[in-house]
């Protein structure tokens, strides 16, 4: 599933991003729970660099709880702060403008002993699409100005906003790198509704998530299918056949891909998260 992909307000969107980050003092990395590494753009380490960041782990609700505390660990192991939220029930949010304070309390002790009252905290807001930027800096300046959407690409541009005196956020377009290099990425971020359902395939997306779940959620696949254990002994492609059949969609396969990409947005698998810790690395790739 070659993805090739990198529409022009997303060249743009980081290049504003590299210029912006010389007036922020702190970097919220928002990545979605359920794939905390698919949904990095791998890019952001360079285009970061040393600035103070905290890795925001955001639709916690979605994700396996088990392994978020993992990727909490992870991500603390590597010397950032990280935290896991909810921000569409406004969950634990309040622990990001702590942790911009905790990061940032010798610039502003600084700031105070040359005579500033009120020293403020410049956080800027990065991340590809759909992760919840936007959600979250609603939820942080408790009022509904940044537009939000259930679809890749909402926001189109940057935009300050005001949480307090002392705590500004800068909302920014979600950016996507030039290509997917490895399949796998794409197939996560397609399931997850990261990127645009025009630029992926569904068969192949929809395969992936019936062969992800059967394996690691298994109970919870069978269930929300109605599968006994001749079903499941059933080979991948076998079953999908079968589902198809079961469903009403005859013999059409890509209507029942797209029923279990459809089922895997709306939870029917319950909480999941599509990748661990120990299989990934830090390295920087573009
Ligand atoms: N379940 C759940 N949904 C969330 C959460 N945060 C945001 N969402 C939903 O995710 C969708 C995307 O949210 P946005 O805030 O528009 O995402 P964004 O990162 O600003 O997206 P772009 O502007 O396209 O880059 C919306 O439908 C939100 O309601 C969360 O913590 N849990
Ligand atoms: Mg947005």
């Amino acid at each position: 599933m070659a993805i090739n992909w990198f529409p022009g307000h997303m060249a743009k969107a980081r290049n504003q991003v590299q210029e912006k980050l010389k007036q922020v003092d702190v970097v919220l990395e928002i990545v979605d729970a359920r794939t905390p590494e698919a949904s990095r753009n791998p890019m952001m380490n360079q285009i970061v660099g040393q600035k103070p960041r905290i890795m925001v782990l955001n639709k916690q609700d979605l994700a396996d709880p088990e392994i978020t505390k993992e990727w909490v660990a992870y991500y603390k192991g590597l010397g950032y702060e990280a935290i896991a939220i909810d921000a569409q029930h406004a969950k634990r949010l309040n622990q990001i403008p702590q942790l911009a304070k905790k990061l940032m309390a010798a610039k502003i002790a600084k700031q105070k002993a040359r005579g500033i009252k009120n020293p403020a905290i410049r956080a800027m807001c990065i991340g590809i699409p759909n992760v919840g930027k936007s959600t979250i800096l609603n939820r942080l300046i408790k009022k509904n100005v940044a537009v939000t959407g259930n679809r890749p690409g909402v926001t189109k541009n940057q935009q300050w906003l005001k949480a307090d005196e002392s705590f500004f956020l800068l909302d920014t377009p979600g950016i996507l790198w030039p290509k997917f290099e490895d399949e796998l990425i794409g197939k996560k971020l397609a399931l997850t509704g990261a990127i645009a359902d025009s630029v992926y395939q569904e068969d192949i997306v929809g395969m992936y998530g019936l062969q992800f779940f059967r394996e690691n959620y298994t109970e919870n696949f069978r269930r929300a299918y109605g599968l006994n254990a001749d079903d499941l002994a059933l080979s991948d492609a076998d079953l999908m056949v079968h589902l198809a059949k079961k469903n009403g969609f005859a013999d059409n396969y890509n209507r029942m891909a797209e029923r279990i990409i459809f089922d895997a947005r709306q939870g029917k698998f319950g909480r999941y998260t599509l990748e661990k810790p120990e299989a990934t690395d830090d390295t920087d790739t573009e």
